[in-house]
C-alpha cells in the first residue's frame, strides 16, 4: 500500500512525500515524529524540527501532540481556504497543521459526544496565544452556524482584542505577553453548532500597574489610549498623549515597541468593545484614566510628619473620574482607621505607607476591573451546549534576572500544567497497556511530581509557609520567610539559598533569594514583597470610599458586602492554587489533545533556530520520552464493542451482525481489514493499533467514510 502525504509551503507549493520517498522527505523532515527512523536520537528529532522550520513547516506531529515552532513571522497558511482543506480530514492525509488539530478534536467530541479539551504549553514567548487563537478562529469560521449565531461568532473572535489589551503587557521575553491565565469553554449544541462560550481568568500580574522593569511595559491598554484616544476623550480625561509623563508608564523606559501598533490597537480594542455591546465604555474609560492620575499622585511630608497630597490637581481630576469625594478620598490616602475593642481610631500614614496605600489602590482599581471586563464578555456569550471543547491557553514558564512573587505563580502553574501531561501521556498511557495486559518496555521519564509538593503540600509547602508567616503576629518580614524556607525545606533537592548552597552552585545567591530547581530550569526568587503580595491588602477606608463610587465599574467592584464580611480572605497564592486545583479537574475530565509549543531563539527573530535553546525545551517538555512511549506504543486503542460497532460494515462476515464472542469479531474484522500479527494487539476490553502503522489505521477510516458517503447518497437518492 502507498500511501500519499501532502505538504503545503508557504510559497504555496504543494510538495508530495510518498512513504518512503527519500529525496522529498530528506528536505523536509518527517511530519510525525513517530516515523522518524532514529527515534531514539535526540539530534535526529531536533534536525527534524530544524529542516522543517527552514522549509516554513513549523508544524510536526508526534502521534496525536502537536509541536509547533514559533517562526516569528506571519505564514499564509491560516486562510479560510487553508480551513476548508483541514476540514473532514484525517490527521495523516494532509500536512500537519493547528486546524487539523482543531478539526479532529471538534470531530471526536461530535462523534463521541465527550467533552474535549486542547491544553497549550510551552514557555514564554514561544506562540501559546497565537496557537488559541487560530484554534478559535477555526471553530468561528468553518463551524456550521446559523443566522442568529453571527453575533456569538463575532463576540467570541472579539474577545481577544479586549483581554489582550487590558491582560497582555512586553515583557523582555515576549512584546505580547499574557500576565493573565485564560481557559474558555466552547459551548456546542447537539449538531456541532457553537451556542456559546464561556471564559475563566487567572491570577492577573497586577503588580506590573504601579511598576516595570527596564525594558518592559505596563499593559497595553494605557498606551493605546494616549495614542489612539481622540482629542476629547484626552481632554475629558486630562491626559496628554506622552505616556513619559506617567510616574506608572516610565519605570520601564520602553514607552513604544516596534512590533506593536497602539493607534491600530486601540482602534481594535473600541470595535471589539462595541461587538461585544458594552454600554460603559465612557465609564471604563475614567477607570483607565484614574490609573494613570493615581500614579501621578504625590505626597509630601509636614515637619510634624504629617503626610499630605502635593497634587492636588491630580486629585481633583481622579475624583471627578472615579465619581467619589475629594475630601474623603485625601483622607482615605493619608491615614488608616483602625478598630481596637469596637472601638475606631484614625492613625496617620507615614509617607511611604501612603504611597504604598496609594499603589495599592490602583492595583485593586485595575485588577478588578480587569475580572469585571472578564464577566462582561461572559455574559455576551452565556448560552449552554451539550458537549464543549475547552481551550487552555495561559502564562508561561519565565526567568527574568530578578524574579519575584509573580513568576514564582507562574512558574508554579507551569509545573502543574506539565504534570498533568505527565499524568496524561506517560503515565495513564503506560498503566493503560500493563491492565491491558500488553508487553511493554516502561518508558523512564522525569515527575515533576516533587517539585509541585515542594510549592503546594499542606503545612510543608512554600505557599503553606508563607501563608503561615503572612498571619504570624509580630516580627514577620519577607526575611524570616526565607527563614522559615530554609529551617522546613533544608534537604530538598530542588530548593536551594544562599546558606544552603556552600558554594556549590554555579551562580551565586543573594542573601535574599531562594532558587528553585524547577523542571524546566532554575530560578532565583528574590523574597522581597513575598508577604505584600500574598497579603494583597487594601486599607479599609480605601474600600470604603470607593464603595460610595458614583461610576458603575468601580461601584461593582467594590462590593459594600466585602466591608461587613469578618472573615479573611485567602491569601493571593492560596486563591491561585485552589483555583488551579479546580483547573485541573476540569481538564481531566476531558479528552486531552496537545500543543506542545517551541521558541526558536530568545531575540524573537524570524529564521533563526538557536539549537541549544531548541534542545534544552525538547528535554524538559518531555518530547523525547513522549516520542519513545508513542512509538513503542498504540496510537489508537478503541473497545472491543465500539470497534465492531463501527467498522463491521467493511467485512461481509461481521456485517450486518456479529453473532460470537466481541474479541472474536474485531479479530475477524482486523484481520480482512489486512492487518498483520505486529500491526495490532488484543487485550482484555480494547484493540490496539500500533503507532507505526497508524497510515494503514488512516485508509481504514477513509475507507469507513467514503462507505458512510456512498450510503448516504445512495438513500439521497432513493428517497427522490
Ligand atoms: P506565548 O503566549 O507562548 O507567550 P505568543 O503566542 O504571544 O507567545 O507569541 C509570541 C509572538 O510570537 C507573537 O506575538 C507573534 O509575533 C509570534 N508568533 C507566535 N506564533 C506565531 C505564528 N504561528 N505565526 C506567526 N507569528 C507567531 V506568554 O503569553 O509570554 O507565555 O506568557
Ligand atoms: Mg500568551
Amino acid at each position: 500500500m502507498r500511501y500519499q502525504a501532502r505538504e503545503v509551503g508557504v510559497d504555496g507549493r504543494v510538495r508530495l512525500v510518498l512513504e518512503g520517498a527519500l529525496t522529498a522527505r530528506d528536505r523536509v523532515g518527517v511530519q510525525d515524529f513517530v516515523l522518524l527512523e532514529n527515534f531514539n536520537s535526540e539530534a535526529a528529532f531536533i534536525e527534524n524540527l530544524r529542516r522543517r522550520f527552514t522549509e516554513n513547516l513549523i508544524y510536526t506531529y508526534m502521534g496525536s501532540v502537536l509541536v509547533s515552532v514559533n517562526p516569528y513571522k506571519d505564514l499564509e497558511i491560516y486562510s479560510p481556504q487553508h480551513m476548508e482543506r483541514y476540514r473532514g480530514v484525517s490527521y495523516y492525509e494532509i500536512s500537519p497543521h493547528i486546524y487539523a488539530l482543531s478539526d479532529n478534536t471538534y470531530r471526536a467530541m461530535k462523534t463521541s459526544r465527550r467533552d474535549q479539551c486542547i491544553l497549550i504549553s510551552g514557555e514564554s514567548g514561544a506562540g501559546k496565544t497565537e496557537a488559541s487563537k487560530k484554534i478559535l478562529l477555526y471553530y468561528a469560521v468553518s463551524c456550521p452556524a446559523h443566522q442568529r449565531m453571527a453575533s456569538l461568532r463575532d463576540c467570541l473572535l472579539q474577545s481577544t482584542p479586549v483581554l489582550e489589551a487590558f491582560g497582555n503587557a512586553k515583557t523582555l521575553r515576549n512584546d505580547n505577553s499574557s500576565r493573565f491565565g485564560k481557559y474558555m469553554d466552547i459551548q456546542f449544541d447537539f449538531r456541532g453548532v457553537p451556542v456559546g462560550a464561556h471564559i475563566l481568568n487567572y491570577l492577573l500580574e497586577k503588580s506590573r500597574v504601579v511598576h516595570q522593569n527596564h525594558g518592559e511595559r505596563n499593559y497595553h491598554v494605557f498606551y493605546q489610549l494616549l495614542e489612539g484616544g481622540t482629542e476629547e476623550q484626552l481632554l475629558h480625561l486630562h491626559l496628554d498623549r506622552n505616556p513619559q509623563k506617567y510616574l506608572y508608564l516610565v519605570k520601564g523606559n520602553c514607552p513604544r515597541v516596534s512590533s506593536m501598533n497602539d493607534k491600530n490597537g486601540w482602534k481594535a480594542l473600541v470595535k471589539a468593545l462595541s461587538v461585544i455591546g458594552f454600554t460603559e465604555g465612557e465609564e471604563l474609560l475614567d477607570v483607565i484614566g484614574s490609573v494613570l492620575h493615581l500614579g501621578n499622585t504625590q505626597f509630601g511630608e509636614e515637619e510634624d510628619g504629617q503626610t499630605y497630597v502635593t497634587t492636588e490637581m491630580e486629585l481633583k481630576t481622579l475624583t471627578q473620574l472615579l465619581g467619589v469625594d475629594g475630601a474623603a478620598l485625601t483622607e482615605a490616602l493619608t491615614h488608616k482607621k483602625l478598630t481596637a475593642n469596637g472601638e475606631e481610631m484614625i492613625s496617620p500614614l507615614t509617607f511611604e505607607q501612603a504611597g504604598a496605600a496609594r499603589d495599592a489602590l490602583a492595583q485593586a482599581v485595575y485588577g478588578r476591573t480587569f475580572t469585571w471586563l472578564v464577566e462582561k464578555i461572559n455574559q455576551s456569550l452565556a448560552l449552554d451546549g451539550s458537549s464543549v471543547i475547552g481551550l487552555l491557553d495561559i502564562y508561561g514558564f519565565e526567568v527574568f534576572q530578578h524574579n519575584s512573587f509573580e513568576q514564582f505563580c507562574i512558574n508554579y502553574c507551569s509545573e502543574k500544567l506539565q504534570q498533568l501531561f505527565i499524568e496524561l501521556t506517560l503515565r495513564s498511557e503506560q498503566e493503560e497497556y500493563e491492565t491491558e495486559g500488553v508487553a511493554w518496555e516502561p518508558v523512564q521519564y522525569f515527575d515533576n511530581k516533587v517539585i509541585c509538593d515542594l510549592i503546594e503540600e499542606k503545612h510543608k509547602g512554600i505557599i503553606s509557609i508563607l501563608d503561615e508567616e503572612c498571619v504570624r503576629p509580630g516580627e514577620a518580614c519577607d526575611l524570616s520567610f526565607l527563614e522559615k524556607l530554609e529551617d522546613t525545606l533544608g534537604g530538598h533537592a530542588h530548593f536551594v539559598t544562599h546558606k544552603l548552597a556552600n558554594g556549590k552552585t554555579r551562580r551565586v545567591l543573594g542573601r535574599e533569594e531562594f532558587r528553585l530547581l524547577h523542571y524546566a530550569g532554575e530560578v532565583n526568587y528574590t523574597v522581597t514583597g513575598f508577604l505584600d503580595k500574598n497579603n494583597d491588602t487594601l486599607y479599609r477606608s480605601l474600600k470604603e470610599v470607593m464603595c460610595q463610587s458614583t461610576n458603575h465599574i468601580v461601584e461593582h467592584c467594590f462590593r459594600r458586602g466585602e466591608l461587613v464580611d469578618q472573615k479573611r480572605p485567602e491569601m493571593a497564592a492560596t486563591q491561585f492554587k485552589n483555583s488551579l486545583t479546580k483547573l485541573m479537574e476540569t481538564l481531566m475530565s476531558k479528552e486531552p489533545s496537545y500543543v506542545r509549543c517551541i521558541k526558536p531563539n530568545d531575540a524573537k527573530q524570524p529564521g533563526r533556530f538557536d539549537e541549544v535553546l531548541v534542545r534544552h525545551q525538547v528535554k524538559y517538555l518531555g518530547l523525547m520520552e513522549n516520542l519513545r512511549v508513542r512509538r513503542a506504543g498504540f496510537a489508537y486503542r478503541r473497545h472491543f464493542e465500539a470497534f465492531l460497532q463501527r467498522y463491521k460494515p467493511l467485512c461481509p462476515e461481521t456485517w450486518p451482525v456479529w453473532q460470537g464472542e466481541l474479541a472474536e469479531g474485531v479479530s475477524t474484522l482486523v484481520q480482512y481489514l489486512g492487518y498483520k500479527p505486529e500491526e495490532y494487539k488484543m487485550g482484555r476490553y480494547l484493540v490496539l493499533m500500533n503507532t507505526l502503522y497508524q497510515r494503514r489505521w488512516a485508509v481504514i477510516q477513509a475507507a469507513w467514510r467514503g462507505m458512510k458517503a456512498r450510503r448516504r447518497a445512495r438513500r439521497r437518492r432513493d428517497a427522490a
